[in-house]
């Protein structure tokens, strides 16, 4: 209980949330009625059979095919906002959460007939509310899905233009299934929006599924300047190294890898290693509403597992500030 509130207590930043990835099964049903969606015949029907289901993924494919039905139920400018403000209401309130940077996947949404602005402008006026009312910090990543071709990427990003202009849109992610779909397919992407804005924030999902050339191939070829779960950088002492020396962190995910079967157990997720060659990383929920934790579930996770005394605690969370996408005072305000 002590440790629970200590844990709390520190001040959290997320990298790795995906807004899509906070439907829980309540809201994911209402929307559904709301906007008469049909959900597939084989669809849960009730939240309990639904929450059930997700305690079974065989591995990243499986879930993908869920999150993207529960996606379709996502149809106006409010249900954007709705979702949005939920995930920020409850880790504000309940998790001690100081800083978010959230991921988008538009495509899901454009090439249902959703366009664009529904889709941004719900989820920004989602972060506005948040930051006047609850006091957190928010970043908007779009990510791009890889596994459509890096033609409707672009076709994306132009979508998105006056964002990335604008800065609305923070930075740039790549999501979905990671293989067959290396990050090399994407280069034509990553230097359309550095094109756009010269210092927007570059980062991509490498090392889940993929093996550690797609995190090496990810930083070489695209540039990104921070990798989500890149756990598989294990399989390297010389990348390990590398990331280290060049300060990316890595935004690791451990309930989200239990739950798609990347590790058996917790204590088999290379914390310790990464610890031990000063490669950053941070502790994030992915797609809590599927994984059954939000940010804070995924500390006490960790500290029940590896009980790691207080310094390794704050240098995480040093770690996770100085990693952070946000204005060097609001690092400075966390610190
Ligand atoms: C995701 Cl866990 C994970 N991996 C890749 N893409 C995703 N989109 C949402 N969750
Ligand atoms: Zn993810």
């Amino acid at each position: 209980e002590t440790m629970r509130n200590f844990l709390q207590e520190l001040p959290k930043c997320e990298h790795h949330v995906h807004l899509e990835g906070t439907l829980e099964p309540e809201l994911l049903f209402e929307l559904a009625k709301r906007n008469n969606i049909v959900l597939p015949e084989q669809f849960p029907k009730s939240k309990a059979e639904l929450t059930e289901r997700y305690n079974n993924f065989a591995d990243l494919q499986d879930f993908l095919d869920f999150y993207y039905i529960g996606t379709s139920v996502l149809l106006t400018e409010d249900d954007f906002f709705q979702l949005a403000w939920n995930y920020f209401e409850r880790v504000a309130k309940n998790d001690g959460l100081a800083h978010t940077e959230v991921f988008f996947d538009p495509q899901s949404h454009t090439e249902r007939g959703v366009s664009m602005d529904t889709v941004v402008k719900g989820f920004k006026r989602g972060c506005e509310k948040a930051e006047e009312e609850l006091g957190i910090s928010t970043k908007l990543i779009m990510c791009l899905l890889r596994h459509l071709p890096s033609s409707h990427g672009l076709e994306t990003i132009n979508q998105a233009e006056e964002y990335i202009v604008n800065g609305h849109i923070h930075a740039l992610g790549l999501d979905s299934a990671e293989k067959p779909f290396p990050p090399e397919l994407f280069v034509e992407c990553y230097e359309k929006v550095k094109q756009l804005h010269g210092s927007i924030n570059l980062t991509a999902h490498a090392g889940e599924e993929g093996d550690h050339t797609y995190i090496t191939n990810s930083l070489d070829l695209l540039n990104v300047k921070r990798i989500d779960h890149g756990v598989n950088s294990i399989q390297s002492v010389e990348l390990l190294q590398r990331l280290s020396d060049e300060r990316i962190l890595l935004s690791v995910c451990p309930l989200s890898n239990i739950k798609l079967q990347v590790f058996k157990e917790l204590t088999q997720i290379p914390l310790l290693k990464f610890l031990e060659h000063d490669v950053p990383f941070s502790l994030n929920s992915d797609d809590p509403a599927y994984f059954g934790g939000y940010i804070l579930d995924n500390y006490i996770a960790i500290h029940e597992n590896f009980g790691f005394k207080i310094e390794i605690w704050e240098k995480i969370v040093k770690n996770s500030i100085h990693g952070s996408w946000c204005h060097q005072s609001r690092k400075d305000e966390l610190l």
